[in-house]
């Protein structure tokens, strides 16, 4: 695609509070009026800084990630694949029971339990698969997401390496962790039609955490609690909500979300286990400002960028539609290789339109394509030129 029909798809994409036009891609429309407040469990968030897809896929309109180091909760977007569990769940929150399996001693533990092997801290990008999905050119089923699948979020908890150990270390043969949520599964359906399980590569164990915490908070219902398996750097949905089970097992999850859901092939075919599966983010990076106009002269072209399971190194801006690049500049501590960090780069615009464009590198040499390949369900859409936008100056 070359930039004049970027320009001419983008103009469609983008409104002034950077939202999307779902029926300009071909994606379902807004499924809930936006002047209706929003559902119970998610009250306590402000409607004006999402873009509402449903009840249970609320987006981060994209001028309100600004260049914020973390993202704050009531900011952070909401996918649920299923109603969230009642609030009774967080009622008594010790009192919460995980299962734990595929280890020397198996056995149910509570969350008060938990918190007595251990605790740690970690920075990391919680995205859905399907960020980015919106700017592909095929039709795409699912959400239709631009950039506010993501936030940066501060997580609290104990190392899973650190429960395992405790409950006897990992039975022979396992590999895969595998984590299952805890919402009621309606009455009549197979269990392996909609239950929310995944498994990870036994290795991710390393930096996984059972988190009781969300940025200095406990864990508020929406994002999952009273307990949440987060594996930093792996795409959303193999950050497991409403935690009930955590297992080292031998196979995947027999679960439709496992086996056939979240396989990257390529368009038109349907979801099979041999496909890749969704579970190391890429390196990523969009503006999050200016996006529609700015005045002449002085103007700070800013910014998010994640480096996904590698380190930052660097990110570029263009302010001509990737003729050219210039290094940005970081703002505000590294919080770790798998945060994301805001980025700014102070330059002139002259009157007329400008191409903004960011391009991340990380530490391991991954940079952003130009285009990410299209693939069926729209997932991992890294590609800088969809991401950019333009910018009218005077
Ligand atoms: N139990 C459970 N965990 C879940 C989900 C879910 O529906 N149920 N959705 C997944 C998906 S697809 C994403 S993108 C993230 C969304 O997390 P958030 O709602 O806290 O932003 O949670 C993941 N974990
Ligand atoms: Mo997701």
């Amino acid at each position: 695609m070359n930039i004049q029909t970027q320009v001419k798809r983008r103009h469609f994409l983008i409104g002034s509070a950077g939202t999307v036009a779902a029926a300009a891609v071909g994606g379902p429309a807004i499924a809930q009026d936006a002047s209706e407040p929003l559902p119970d469990y998610v009250a306590w968030k402000d409607p004006d800084d999402f873009i509402v897809h449903s009840k249970q896929t609320l987006e981060t309109k994209r001028a309100v990630q600004g260049t914020e180091l973390i993202t704050p909760s009531n900011e952070l977007y909401i996918r649920n694949n299923l109603p969230a569990p009642s609030d009774d769940i967080v009622a008594d929150r010790d009192a919460w029971e995980i299962e734990i399996d595929g280890v020397g001693n198996p056995g149910t533990v509570t969350l008060g339990e938990l918190k007595k092997i251990g605790v740690e801290t970690v920075v990391c990008v919680l995205q859905c698969s399907g960020n980015g999905r919106a700017f592909f050119d095929h039709e795409t089923s699912g959400s239709q997401w631009s950039v506010g699948a993501a936030g940066n979020v501060v997580w609290t908890g104990v190392p899973v390496r650190a429960v395992i150990d405790a409950m006897g270390g990992a039975a022979d043969g396992t590999a895969f962790l595998t984590g299952t949520g805890g919402e009621e599964i309606p009455e009549g359906l197979p269990p392996e039609t909609i239950q929310v399980e995944r498994s990870v590569p036994k290795a991710a164990m390393e930096q996984a955490i059972l988190a009781w915490d969300m940025n200095g908070e406990p864990m508020p219902l929406a994002h999952g609690g009273p307990l949440r398996l987060v594996v930093p750097g792996y795409y959303g949905v193999n950050n497991v909500k409403y935690l009930k089970r955590l297992a080292l097992t031998e196979d995947e999850s027999p679960n439709k979300i496992q086996q056939t859901s979240y396989r990257v092939r390529p368009v038109g075919v349907s979801g099979d286990p041999s496909q890749p599966s969704m579970y190391e983010m890429n390196v990523k990076s969009w503006i999050t400002g200016p996006l529609v106009d700015a005045e002449t002269g002085k103007v700070q072209v800013h910014g998010v960028a994640m480096g996904g399971v590698s380190a930052l190194e660097k990110v570029e801006v263009s302010i001509d539609g990737g003729q050219t690049w210039a290094a940005a500049q970081f703002l505000g501590p590294d919080l770790g290789p798998y945060a994301w960090r805001p980025f700014v780069l102070i330059t002139e615009l002259a009157e007329g339109t400008h191409v903004l464009a960011s391009r991340a590198t990380n530490v391991a040499g991954d940079t952003q394509p130009e285009k990410f390949p299209p693939n069926e369900r729209g997932y991992g859409n890294n590609g800088w030129g969809v991401h950019a936008v333009d910018v009218t100056v005077g």
